[in-house]
């Protein structure tokens, strides 16, 4: 597990943890010499790493989830921690109505009809039309937001849940997330990850949302019961799914490969050239500040 990303390694002479069989004696031998731990959403300081860390005061994630971090541990230890909000915004829910699209107008599964040579055999099925459909937002905070921003261009009707309501915000607000599913086309998933939000996504949910209904996640994939999507994919008691996030990554539930109707990405919601090198300018301001001051540009409530 990289402590430190590699680039920023290099950059500044940081230090690399070693995975494998190096790793234990490596921890018992220099772990104390760590005040700060650069890592990143997908990977985190566990809490393992973190117990084998005793002098660690800060952990400056890229990334803007930080839920594979010990928040818990943290916050008991008063360690400090940094992640990468807003700069991916775009990007991530671009990735959103990437999936949204595919998924409704099958553009991936027709892509692969072209290459497999059926078109010589007949038209592509007709696909479903996404302008003015319902699209159901779960977790409204800035990623959601830029969804639901990219989804008004479609004359989309827009609902969305929180544990609370937004405050200035017009979507009609649902509190129940099986009324909100029952009332969608489409889940889009881009709540935050992380012990309250395990499983948000049950069968029921998935149930309510329906035979022709759609669930798109960007989020992290332990907010939704993956085990329950699959079942409900391979019955037809949901419609279809887009999704850029899974439980064990880079792990992919085997039984979705070969469902046409699910787009399966890598967990690239943020990866462009223009979003990940302002991730890494403020993961590196944080960096900075944190030796500098001992302070977080963009620090985490926990
Ligand atoms: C990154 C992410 O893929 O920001 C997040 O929370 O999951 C993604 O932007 C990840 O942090 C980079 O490893």
């Amino acid at each position: 597990m990289p402590i430190v990303q590699a680039t920023i390694a290099a950059e500044h002479g940081a230090v690399r943890v070693p995975d494998g069989v190096e790793r234990a004696a490596f921890l018992a031998e220099h772990g104390s010499e760590f005040t700060v731990a650069v890592t990143s959403g997908k990977v985190g300081v566990d809490a393992e790493l973190m117990a084998a860390l005793p002098n660690l005061r800060a952990v400056v994630n890229f990334g803007v989830g930080y839920d594979t971090t010990d928040v818990a541990q943290a916050r008991a230890r008063g360690i400090l921690i940094s992640n990468t909000p807003d700069v991916l915004n775009d990007c991530v829910a671009d990735t959103a109505l990437a999936l949204l699209l595919d998924v409704f107008r099958r553009t991936s599964a027709a892509d692969r009809f072209v290459r497999r040579g059926d078109w010589l055999n007949g038209n592509f099925p007709l696909a479903t039309k996404l302008s003015g459909k319902r699209i159901g937002i779960v977790g409204l905070g800035r990623i959601g937001t830029a969804i639901a921003q990219r989804v008004e261009g479609f004359n989309c009707v827009i609902s969305y849940h929180n544990r609370k309501p937004a405050v200035g915000v017009d979507y009609r607000y649902v509190a129940s997330l099986t009324e909100l599913a029952t009332d969608s086309d489409a889940l889009i998933v881009a709540a935050a990850g992380g012990s309250d939000s395990v499983k948000l996504i049950t069968a029921e949910v998935l149930a309510a949302l329906g035979p022709q209904g759609v669930l798109i996640n960007i989020a992290r994939g332990t907010v939704v019961d993956e085990a329950a999507l699959v079942e409900a994919l391979l019955s037809g008691a949901l419609g279809g799914a887009g999704l850029d996030v899974f439980e064990a990554e880079p792990h992919v539930p085997e039984a979705l490969l070969a469902l046409d109707n699910v787009v399966l990405l890598p967990h690239l919601a943020s990866g462009t050239t223009e979003t990940r090198a302002m991730m890494a300018d403020l993961t590196l301001a944080n960096l900075h500040s944190f030796l500098l001051d001992g302070s977080l540009v963009t620090p985490v409530s926990h």
